[in-house]
Formats: C-alpha cells, structure tokens, sequence
C-alpha cells in the first residue's frame, strides 16, 4: 500500500500528489494536521525528523524530502518522465525545481512564519509583506529564466508536464495565497493555467483533498 502523510494545503506534499497522479500510482492519505500543529508530536516526529510533511511509504520503504522522493518516484515509474531531455535540459528543469525548492518555499514555511510573529513581533500584514517579498523575487528570477529559455510550452519546460510545473503549481497557488500579483508572470501564469488543467494536477489541487475544510481555510 502507498501511504502518504500529507496535509491538503501543504506545497511539499501538493507535489506528491502531482507526481503520483501522474505515474498512476493509487495511493491513500493520511492528513496530519499542521494547523493544529500534529507535525510536532513525537508520533509524527518518530517518522520524520524535521517534523515535516510529507512522508509517503511505498514499497516497503519510508521516504522523507519531497525532492528525493520525486526523483525515487521517476527512477521507480520511468514513464512519462519527469525529467526528459539531455542532461544540460534535465539540469535546467532541476534549476527552476531548485528555485522554488531551496530558494523560496523554505523560507515560507509555517514555523519560520510563527517564528517572524511570535520573536520577530510581526502581525499579519508584517508577515504578508514578508511572502510576498519573497516570493516575488523568487518567482522574478523563474520568469527571467522562462523568458531566456523561450520554450514553446504550453507546460513550462514544453508538451508534457515535467519536474519544473510539480514545483511550479503549488508555489503558484501559495502565491496567490499570499496576495502576490501573478500578472507580473505572464510565462509562468500560462503555465500554471495549463498545468491546472491537466487530471493529475486537478485531482492533486489543495481543495480537492479529504481533509481540506469545507470554507477553505
Ligand atoms: N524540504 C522539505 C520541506 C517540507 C515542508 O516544508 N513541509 C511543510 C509543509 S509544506 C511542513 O511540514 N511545515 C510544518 C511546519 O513548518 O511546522 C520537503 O520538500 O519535503
């Protein structure tokens, strides 16, 4: 049985969602509910460290860190690819995963954000300033890259979805989440729009979950 540990507006695991619906895998999910702050009991904490979602078990194995999991879900489900091309293209799709991977969603994380409010004495606007400042800039820089690369699309790297749209699609909708102005993103807006379409990022989309509330919030 695949089982991920999840929670229905978590970026790391939309990711998850997005990939396992695209290699076909079925999978059953279990919400661990960050509001509520269930990630930091030692139930959750004995399967993952850092105190983190996702954890997703499959084969027999237990694997944390959406991006070694998305690389162990290409490897064991080659097809479609997440990561076609030569090896200079599959290393630019790793970059724009990176730079929402490593770059902006990390700082965006539900305990650096109570970190700013509770020893930084940031409010919510305090806070909302601080997403959209950086997201802004890391989403600037991927709109820069786009424009250089000059794909055709319609998915950000081309024809079929790849790594570079799992990371696109989830921090776009933490994006507009935060207020963030996304018309600012004309290359990656499109993408995210096509992307959206698609059955495996539909069925993988935050209010789609059985643990998302039903006013949204
Ligand atoms: N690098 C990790 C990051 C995981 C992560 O940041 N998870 C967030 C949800 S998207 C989380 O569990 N946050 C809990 C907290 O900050 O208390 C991964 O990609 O798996």
């Amino acid at each position: 049985m695949t089982l991920l540990h999840g929670y229905w507006r978590s970026s790391a695991a939309y990711r998850l969602r997005i990939a396992l619906n695209l290699k076909g895998v079925s999978y059953d999910q279990l919400s661990v509910n960050l509001k509520d702050g269930h990630q930091r009991e030692a139930k959750h904490k004995a399967l993952h460290p850092q105190g983190f979602v996702p954890v997703l078990n499959i084969d027999g194995e237990q694997l944390i860190q959406s991006p070694a999991i998305l690389e162990y879900l290409d490897e064991r489900f080659p097809d479609p690819s997440f990561l076609p091309g030569t090896m200079a293209e599959r290393a630019r799709i790793r970059a724009y995963a990176a730079v929402i991977g490593c770059d902006i969603h990390p700082i965006q994380n539900l305990r650096v954000l109570q970190h700013i409010r509770t020893e930084y004495g940031q409010d919510g606007d305090g806070v909302r300033a601080w997403c959209q400042r950086w997201i802004g800039d890391g989403l600037t820089a991927l709109e820069k890259m786009a424009d250089s690369d000059g794909r055709e699309g319609p998915y950000l790297w081309g024809k079929q979805p790849t790594m570079a749209d799992i990371y696109l699609v989830p921090q776009m909708y933490n994006a507009s989440r935060w207020g963030v102005d996304l018309s600012a993103f004309p290359r990656l807006a499109a993408a995210d729009e096509t992307a959206r379409k698609h059955p495996a990022f539909e069925a993988a989309r935050p209010e789609n979950q059985p643990d998302a509330p039903e006013d949204g919030h």
